[in-house]
């Protein structure tokens, strides 16, 4: 039976200080939509969890409100297995984005818990130290290729070692990456879908100019990378792999749409730029013949989408059999909660590979207070116990939900294309 003696329940740590006595999902919106999920035990050590899946964040919260807290309460918060096992068998739907977030959000938690009650960051926890620090990268774009290159080169200035690049293409309204009006790039940016413009001959056209600008400019020295955001056909993106292949492009993301895993059969035959790909993946089930079959080089499957720690380390480790590295989504749509557990995994996980790091609006900051660093073109975590980053309730209180979906793509026909 669970029910602790007496003697146990009396000592710090034990199961009945452990029993989770509340479980809370916050919907917040400084500067953005953020769901976050927060779990209290009796001892009053509580535990955070994001839960954020952009322009669908209501149907994770209801998810979590309606279907998981009721499961939550009287639980033990250490058997961090257990609960996941519970959260996926146990639901007997499995997988999906919905699923896998809030699954998601309830293991950090726990693992934060975890941390904050044996009074270790969660790095620790995982297996300890593998680096001083996880190199990220920045984005750096521009309505065209000259502001572009000035956006790779404020970037090298401040000290990043890698830096994404994306540009303006002519005939394109509104193309992928491309902040407007002075501001920093946000793709969900209207209540309903904004419709953009696809036109693949002018991308391809394009793209190889960029990149031989960058090297012109900056030379090799800073690593390069690319977001071809599932544009291409599997044979286009084969084209676009080797006209790249002269600017030694640190990866190509997301080359083509990845449902079906055998199509980047066709792009490593013909190219030898490194591939990254799975920011929209939530399982190990649909990487495993990317990762197996050695196709992909880099996996950005990250925490929150990918149903946790407990899920996520599995992944890593099967990617590591197969010389795959992590390379982990760290937009701006992942709160500050998922970008703290992702820095402690980073610093831990032996096949790390980079981070994406594009930074959070001030108020998202405020609202999420957390100890990592940026210092030398990597982010540092801190010695918190736990992953190192708390919520402001009162503050988040004053942001309310804000209904935001990402934008769709169309042909110049009126075809939609995938976005
Ligand atoms: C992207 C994101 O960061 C990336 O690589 O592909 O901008 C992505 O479009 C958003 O996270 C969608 O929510
Ligand atoms: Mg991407």
């Amino acid at each position: 039976m669970n029910t602790p003696s007496p003697s146990e329940s009396a000592r710090p740590g034990s199961h009945r200080d452990r029993e989770i006595v509340e479980a809370r999902v916050i919907v917040t919106c400084p500067g953005r939509n953020f769901v976050t999920l927060k779990i209290v035990t009796r001892s009053g050590v509580y535990g955070l969890g994001d839960a954020t899946l952009n322009g669908r964040e209501l149907a994770v919260a209801s998810y979590l409100q309606d279907h998981v807290v009721p499961n939550l309460i009287g639980r033990d918060a250490g058997r961090i297995e257990d609960v996941w096992q519970f959260l996926y068998r146990g639901a007997y739907w499995r997988r999906g984005p919905v699923t896998m977030s809030a699954i998601a959000a309830v293991d950090v938690a726990l693992w934060d818990i975890l941390g904050k009650m044996a009074g270790l960051p969660l790095y620790r926890l995982l297996g300890g130290r593998s680096r001083e620090g996880a190199l990220v990268y920045a984005h750096a774009n521009g309505r065209d290729i000259g502001e572009a290159s000035d956006e790779v080169g404020k970037y090298i200035e401040k000290g990043f070692l890698a830096v994404r690049a994306q540009c303006g293409v002519p005939g394109v309204k509104k193309a992928y990456g491309i902040a407007s009006g002075g501001r920093p790039y946000e793709p969900a940016e209207s209540e309903l879908p904004a419709e953009t413009v696809w036109n693949t001959p002018r991308y391809l056209e394009t793209v190889p100019r960029l990149f031989e600008r960058l090297r012109a400019d900056h030379g090799n020295g800073v690593e390069l990378l690319h977001d071809v955001h599932h544009r291409l056909t599997p044979i286009e993106a084969a084209r676009l792999g080797r006209d790249l292949e002269p600017h030694r492009l640190f990866w190509m993301e997301d080359a083509t749409p990845a449902e079906n895993q055998t199509s980047f059969e066709i792009v490593r035959r013909h190219t030898v730029t490194p591939l990254a790909v799975g920011e929209v993946f939530n399982s190990i089930w649909d990487c495993k013949h990317l990762i197996e079959n050695q196709l992909i080089d880099y996996i950005r499957t990250t925490i929150v989408h990918g149903g946790g720690i407990t899920h996520i380390r599995r992944l890593a480790d099967f990617a590591g059999l197969h010389q795959v590295r992590t390379g982990f989504h760290g937009a701006t749509d992942l709160s500050p909660v998922t970008m703290g557990a992702a820095l402690h995994f980073d610093t831990w996980v032996p096949n790390f590979g980079i981070q994406e790091y594009m930074f959070h609006a001030e108020e998202t900051d405020a609202v999420f207070p957390h100890d990592y660093a940026f210092r030398d073109g990597r982010l540092h975590v801190g010695d918190t116990p736990g992953h190192g980053v708390d919520i402001d309730e009162a503050l988040a209180a004053k942001y309310p939900y804000a209904p935001k979906q990402l934008p769709v793509a169309r042909l110049e026909d009126g075809s939609m294309w995938d976005w």
